[in-house]
């Protein structure tokens, strides 16, 4: 039977690589994004299965509970919820970061994320079937100078995907955490408003991970035998690892 898949910022890097992988298997795509031209650009793309796109800011909690509640016949019995939009913004340190841009983050990664989950979680249960895939980072597991808020939404990924396993334990849900770490999409020109040179600087001299990459791992996860749960996947290139302990010195 062909089974439904909701990716949420499937407008770019991520997410439309995932719908890309997941269209290619045959499955009900629900894509969605703020971006409306790539969405249409995305379902354009994607011809051969049925595709409900949906202009949704997830952190409009109205717009997604009646997104949720709005699924057209055919999308309303979702297998699988990838919950990847997101985004860091700024690399300052906490004296000097934006407020703003501190809210959006915690407002996107975290509350947006809730919502989502919250609002479809309940028809999953319901069905005693389901997957929620949350695209955690790297970031929310070591730190880095100027990731202060970005990788602590991270981190709250990480403990609510923890969290949810236990809530679902007498479930047949899956929960994973994704983790991905340097990989090249527009999440660098977002970073940093725009500035494509200092987003380019990023990758320079490196191969980072691909979309592509994170899609195989998103797809990989939902292909193992129902019994088995991937509960967390770090990925990094292999041009990338762990730092040192740091110690400053007078
Ligand atoms: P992109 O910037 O390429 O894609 C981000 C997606 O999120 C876009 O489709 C964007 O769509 C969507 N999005 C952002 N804000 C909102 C919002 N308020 N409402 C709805 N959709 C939103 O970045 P990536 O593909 O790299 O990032 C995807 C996820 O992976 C993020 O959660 C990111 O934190 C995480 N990640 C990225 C890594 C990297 O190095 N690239 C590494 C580890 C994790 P639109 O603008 O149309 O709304
Ligand atoms: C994205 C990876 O290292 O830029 O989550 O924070 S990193």
């Amino acid at each position: 039977m062909q089974k439904t898949i909701c990716i949420t910022g499937a407008t770019s890097g991520f997410g439309k690589a995932c719908a890309e992988r997941f269209a290619r298997e045959g499955w009900r795509l629900i894509v969605t994004g703020r971006r409306v031209d790539r969405l249409q650009e995305l379902t354009d793309q994607l011809h051969g299965v049925p595709v409900h796109a949906v202009q949704l800011d997830v952190r409009d909690l109205a717009a997604v509970k009646t997104m949720a509640s709005n699924l057209p016949e055919g999308f309303r019995d979702i297998d699988v919820l990838v919950n990847n939009a997101g985004l860091a913004l700024g690399l300052e340190g906490a004296h000097e970061a934006s407020l703003d841009d501190w809210e959006t983050m915690i407002d996107t990664n975290i509350k947006g994320l809730c919502y989502l989950t919250r609002c479809l979680l309940p028809a999953m249960v319901a069905r005693n079937q389901g997957h929620i895939i949350n695209m955690g980072s790297i970031a929310g597991n070591y730190p880095y100078p100027g990731g202060n808020v970005y990788g602590a939404t991270k981190a709250f990924v990480k403990q609510f995907s923890r969290n949810l396993l236990t809530d679902l334990i007498h479930t047949k849900i899956r929960v994973t955490n994704i983790e991905p770490g340097l990989a090249e999409s527009e999440f660098s020109i977002v970073r940093f408003h725009g500035d494509k040179d200092k987003a380019d600087a990023v990758y320079k001299g490196t191969q980072p991970l691909t979309p592509v990459d994170i899609a195989e791992i998103v797809h990989w996860v939902t292909s193992v035998p129902p019994h088995v749960n991937i509960c967390t996947v770090e990925v990094m290139p292999v041009c990338q690892s762990c730092g040192p302990l740091a110690v400053h010195r007078e």
